[in-house]
């Protein structure tokens, strides 16, 4: 035991005379020990942060928050695992599993919770949105602006996670609506990309009822249940899970009743019957989808 002890003193002579080789070094000998265990101490406080483990530091925003660097590498699966991840800036993120690599624009900031997956955003008319089936399958347009995931990714989502489906609209003079469907899906291609949408709540009045359980149609793909017209080609050409035709379809042609007034047709627009009627084109609308089990995930 002594001579381990005195082994042990010996060496911590070696390390302090080694240590303290200034002018200092009557100071240093007595408490270079305390300044050393200070700075170790003051270390493992800092590290954490420096190294970026925290969620608020984990910020990939400078890269398009694509977290393709080190400390972002694994994607979220949508918006609302990267709100619970701790991010809370809208804008357009990089998704990982099942549609790795796709980017969508996030919206944090729409209800207290955030975290909606946007589907689809209609804002200035910049997009075309008479599209064919393949296109409307792929998805198409500017993830920062106006776009269509792609049913394809739609059903990926909506087959992995029970989703809710929220529906954010603005008309020329301002005013603000929305929709919420509690149970939103979309089935697979073999399908016909077929809709179930249910549970209505919001403020815009419920335009979606008729389009439960219908097939998607496009331009040149006619799904729908009106044996003498095609109500893709009624409709503005654009996508939609038409019936008898629609009381909702947000894909239609983009009217900008600001230019034209009243000397233009506003139908088919951009319509949501249950609150302008049919001949009344949006300004701007937003399809977004949230898990009904947000913030419970892995
Ligand atoms: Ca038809």
């Amino acid at each position: 035991m002594s001579e381990t002890g005195d082994s042990g003193a010996e060496t911590t002579d070696i390390i302090t005379n080694n240590v303290c080789k200034t002018k200092w070094s009557r100071w240093c000998k007595k408490y270079w020990w305390t300044f050393g265990w200070l700075v170790v101490a003051v270390m493992a406080v800092a590290l954490p942060f420096v190294a970026g483990d925290t969620p608020s530091s984990r910020d990939c925003s400078s890269a398009g928050q694509n977290p393709s660097s080190p400390d972002c590498s694994s994607a979220d699966a949508d918006c609302a695992a990267y709100k619970a991840a701790g991010y809370t800036t809208s804008g357009v993120y990089t998704l990982g599993q099942p549609l790795s690599g796709v980017t969508v624009y996030c919206d944090m900031d729409i209800d207290i919770e955030g975290g909606w997956t946007v589907i689809q955003r209609r804002l200035d008319g910049s997009v075309p949105f008479d599209r064919t089936w393949q296109e409307y399958k792929r998805g198409f347009g500017n993830k920062n602006g106006e776009y269509w995931l792609g049913n394809e990714n739609i059903h990926l989502l909506t087959t992995q996670k029970d989703y809710h489906l929220r529906i954010d609209m603005l008309s020329w003079d301002r005013r603000i609506r929305y929709a919420k469907y509690y149970t939103f899906r979309v089935a697979g291609e073999s399908n016909g990309y077929r809709l179930t949408v249910s549970g209505y709540s919001g403020t815009a009045g419920d335009s979606m009822r008729h389009n439960n359980g219908q097939m998607f149609s496009t331009v040149d793909r006619d799904n729908d249940v009106a044996s003498n017209l095609d109500c893709s080609q009624q409709s503005g050409q654009g996508g939609w899970w038409y019936k008898d035709c629609s009381r909702s379809f947000l894909n239609g042609r983009y009217v900008n009743l600001r230019n034209c007034g009243n000397s233009c047709r506003a139908w088919p627009g951009v319509v949501w019957y249950d609150w302008r009627g049919g001949d009344y084109s949006l300004k701007s609308v937003s399809m977004k989808i949230r898990p009904k089990t947000i913030f419970k995930h892995a």
